[in-house]
C-alpha cells in the first residue's frame, strides 16, 4: 500500500463536512493508516491564516493577497503533514486543497490559472490521486450555507462569484477527467453518500 492523497471540493453547502465523516469511516474500514486534513488550515499557522482569510472584518483583502495566504497555509501543510503522511504510506483524505484555489482565486477572483499553477509546482509540489467533487446549483448550497448561522468573509460573496467557482470546478473536471468524480451533491443526503462510496471503492479497486 503506497500512500495517496483524496480530496474533497465543492461550492458553498455542498455537504462536505457531512461527507468527509463517511469517507474517513470507509477508508479506515480498510485497515489502512487514514489521516484527515482541511484547508485553509490543519496546522497552527494554517489556522491563524485560516481565521485572516475567512474573517469577515477584512474585506479589503485583496485576490492577490488571498491566493498567497491560501498557498501559504497549503505550503506549511504539506510540508508539516501531508507529505510525511504520504512518505509512511498513510491515506490523506483533505477537505479542499490546490484545485479550491483555482476554483475560489481563478474562476471566482479571475486571477490567472498559469499563475495558480506555478505556485501550484513551486509551494505545494502534490497533485490529489483522487478528487470528488460535490456539486449543486449555487442557489441550493448557499442556502444551506446560510441556513446554518452568520456567514464567513468569502460566503459572503455574491451569487455570481459562486456561480464562477462551480464553472472553474466543472471545467477542471473536464480537463483531466481520470482524476475527478462528480458527485449530484442536490440528491437527498443517503444517495450522495451512497455515490460517493461508490466512486471511494471504484478507486482503491483500481489502484489496490
Ligand atoms: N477557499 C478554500 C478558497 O477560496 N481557496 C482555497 O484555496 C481554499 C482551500 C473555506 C472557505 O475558503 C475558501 C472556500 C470556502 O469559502 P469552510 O468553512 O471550510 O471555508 O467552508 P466550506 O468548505 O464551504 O464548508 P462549509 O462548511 O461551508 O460547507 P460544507 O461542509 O460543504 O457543507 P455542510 O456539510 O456543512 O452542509 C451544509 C448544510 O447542508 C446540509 C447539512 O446538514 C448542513 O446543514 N446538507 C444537506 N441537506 C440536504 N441534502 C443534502 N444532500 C445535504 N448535504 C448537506
Amino acid at each position: 500500500m503506497t500512500g495517496r492523497l483524496i480530496t474533497l471540493e465543492g461550492g458553498e453547502g455542498a455537504g462536505k463536512s457531512t461527507a468527509m465523516a463517511f469517507l474517513a469511516g470507509r477508508i479506515a474500514a480498510r485497515g489502512v493508516e487514514l489521516l484527515q486534513v482541511r484547508e485553509p488550515g490543519g496546522t497552527e499557522a494554517g489556522e491563524a491564516i485560516r481565521r485572516v482569510v475567512l474573517n469577515p472584518g477584512h474585506a479589503g483583502l485583496c485576490a492577490e493577497t488571498e491566493l498567497l495566504l491560501m498557498f501559504a497555509a497549503r505550503a506549511q501543510l504539506v510540508r508539516e503533514v501531508i507529505g510525511p503522511a504520504l512518505a509512511r504510506g498513510a491515506v490523506v483524505l483533505s477537505d479542499r486543497f490546490t484545485d479550491a484555489s483555482f476554483a475560489y482565486q481563478g474562476g471566482g477572483r479571475g486571477i490567472d490559472a498559469g499563475r495558480i499553477a506555478e505556485l501550484e509546482r513551486w509551494a505545494c509540489g502534490i497533485r490529489p490521486d483522487l478528487t470528488l467533487l460535490l456539486d449543486l446549483p449555487v442557489d441550493q448550497g448557499l442556502a444551506r450555507a446560510r441556513g446554518r448561522g452568520p456567514t464567513d468573509r468569502i460566503e459572503a460573496e455574491r451569487t455570481e462569484f459562486f456561480e464562477r467557482v462551480r464553472a472553474a470546478y466543472r471545467q477542471r473536471t473536464a480537463q483531466e477527467p481520470a482524476r475527478w468524480r462528480v458527485i449530484d451533491a442536490s440528491r437527498p443526503l443517503d444517495e450522495v453518500l451512497v455515490a460517493l462510496g461508490t466512486a471511494l471503492d471504484a478507486h482503491f479497486e483500481a489502484r489496490p
